[in-house]
């Protein structure tokens, strides 16, 4: 899907970005990904939330090692975007009150 992306980012002010937690080896790819949604002129005012999901499985490397095996705090202290991160099950609803949240929280600033 990600060719069809900036087709969506006008009028996008709020970015959920998924990441798989218990799939490591497409942390790299995912973090290319990221870097070009956080370098898009038009995603510049966007508020960013990195949602860490799948946390209920087994996971090879704990989301602590994956953010700072992508540099995540660098990503974060380079973005002109607000950048937050949560940790997330979609299958058992884990964290989903916390995203939620975030997006009331989010809205409301943007008025
Ligand atoms: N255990 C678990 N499974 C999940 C969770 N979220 C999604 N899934 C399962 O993951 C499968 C879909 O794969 P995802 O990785 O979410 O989607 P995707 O990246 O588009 O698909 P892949 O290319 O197969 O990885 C479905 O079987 C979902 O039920 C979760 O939080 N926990
Ligand atoms: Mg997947």
């Amino acid at each position: 899907m990600g060719p069809i992306w900036p087709s969506y980012y006008a009028s996008c002010r709020c970015l959920l970005f998924m990441m798989d937690a218990a799939n490591p080896t497409q942390l790299s790819a995912s973090c290319v990904q990221l870097l070009g949604l956080l370098s898009a002129e038009a995603l510049a005012e966007a508020s960013v939330l990195i949602l860490f999901n799948k946390i209920d499985l087994p996971c090879y490397m704990t989301v602590e090692e994956m953010k700072s095996l992508m540099r995540l705090p660098d990503i974060i202290a380079s973005a002109r975007q607000s950048v937050s991160t949560v940790e997330i099950s979609a299958r058992r609803g884990t964290g989903l009150a916390a995203v939620l949240r975030w997006l009331q929280d989010t809205h409301r600033a943007d008025g």
